[in-house]
């Protein structure tokens, strides 16, 4: 039965955690993975997830099967992060959402949703893109093809390009945006540059899907939203993935979800309906843990808060680590200049270094990055920061 089945490739970002986990040198650095680590170098577990985790277990729930879309403490609280508390579009009931396992998760649930809906039309992927992005629409069955996304000289978007692609496409093409913290490039579009985003969807008739993995880690809640929030106001119908892996630092507990805005309460209902048929054929229905503890937090003033504190001290370790970075890069006598280092959003840079560099780095330093040379800046920190700035050096001299 097996006898022909040929050895998959290894995941790549995966693949090169466990040659990071088989290296013995003990100073060894991980830039691989996209998680965030703690100036300890250890996944944070959050207050705020620790004091909502005890609470939710202090109350003994029973573990019953939970509605196929979810519970609605935490879609509701999801609706009211992406879109604001005091959305319109919630009000009139025109926004669907469903917990998903994961941003992944919701990722594909939304794109089986979209399958069947016969459009016949291909799925576009920013050029380039997180690697999983492709493998889930091919695997719904999209024919997948790629928009122009970024400019190795300025280490920045190309509009242009972008603008050009996205015009190129016919009707009902799915485009997959990422709306803040660029995987791989840390490279945003500006607010002026979304709404022209918009324009082109509107007047092309595309869908826009908007993937929200990184919310909070750019500049904060409301403003890294800003893209769901444009879409919002445009009047069209859309997608919008979103995760709590990395803001919650929740990744094990697959927390996520899939949110539709629809044109009115009743095509809402409609398509409520024929999203449970798709999670009710795959899964069946979502896991209770997790999503329980971001209700939880979420839904608590007091919890709230504290969770936001957690997210920006987050996010302005990272800003940190970029800011070190690009000083000890100059001070280690790089010449090239590496100040968009401190551009780029997110956890994700896109350095420049080539694949050569990138295998000297492991082999030589046992500093791990994707041969891309995407590095993720959310796991220096300022025992490592001097290793690797000196270590770069070295690679690019
Ligand atoms: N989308 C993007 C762009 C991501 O970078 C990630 C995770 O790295 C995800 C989606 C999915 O995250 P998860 O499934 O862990 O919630
Ligand atoms: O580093 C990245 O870009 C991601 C990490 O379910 C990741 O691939 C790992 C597991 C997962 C989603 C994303």
């Amino acid at each position: 039965l097996f006898a022909s089945v040929q050895l998959a490739p290894k995941d790549p970002i995966f693949g090169l955690t466990e040659a990071y986990v088989a290296d013995q040198r003990p100073d060894k650095v991980n830039l691989g993975v996209g998680v965030y680590y703690t100036d300890e170098g250890k996944v944070p577990l959050l207050k705020a997830v620790i004091k909502a985790e005890e609470a939710v277990v202090a109350k003994q729930s029973p573990r019953s099967y939970i509605p196929i879309e979810g519970p609605n403490p935490y879609n509701s609280a999801v609706q009211n992060l992406l879109f604001g508390a005091d959305s319109a579009l919630i009000k009139d009931g025109r926004v669907v959402t469903a917990e998903c396992l994961g941003g992944t998760g919701a990722l594909r649930v939304g794109a089986d949703f979209i399958k069947r809906l016969n459009l016949n039309a291909p799925c576009a992927i920013s050029n380039p893109t997180w690697e999983n992005h492709r493998g889930i629409f091919e695997s719904a069955g999209f024919e997948v093809v790629e928009y122009a996304y970024f400019d190795g000289k300025t280490r920045g978007v190309d509009f242009d390009g972008m603008v050009k692609s996205l015009e190129s496409f016919p009707k009902n093409t799915t485009v997959l945006l990422h709306a803040c913290c660029h995987n791989p490039t840390g490279a945003d579009i500006t607010e002026a540059q979304w709404r022209q985003v918009i324009d082109i969807c509107k007047n092309k008739g595309l869908i826009p899907f908007l993937d929200m993995a990184y919310q909070g880690f750019a500049s904060g809640i409301e403003q890294d939203g800003i893209a769901v929030r444009l879409f919002a106001q445009s009047g069209m119908s859309f997608f919008v993935s979103s995760s709590f892996s990395k803001s919650f630092s929740l990744y094990g507990e697959r927390v996520g979800a899939l949110s539709i805005v629809t044109q009115s309460k009743d095509e809402s209902t409609r398509v409520l309906s024929q999203l449970k048929r798709v999670i009710r054929t795959n899964y069946s229905n979502p896991p209770t843990h997790g999503a329980a503890i971001a209700a939880a937090v979420l839904n608590s003033a007091e919890l709230r808060k504290l969770w936001e504190d957690e997210l920006a001290e987050m996010r302005d370790r990272i800003k940190a680590m970029r800011h070190g970075l690009v000083e000890k890069l100059a001070a280690a006598g790089v010449k090239q200049d590496f100040a968009f280092i401190e551009q780029q959003r997110g956890m994700f840079s896109y350095s420049g270094l080539t694949a050569e560099q990138v295998e000297r780095l492991q082999k030589e330093d046992g500093i791990y990055a994707l041969s891309t040379g995407r590095i993720c800046v959310a796991a220096l920190n300022t025992k490592n920061i001097d290793k690797v700035a000196k270590a770069i050096a070295r690679v690019l001299a």
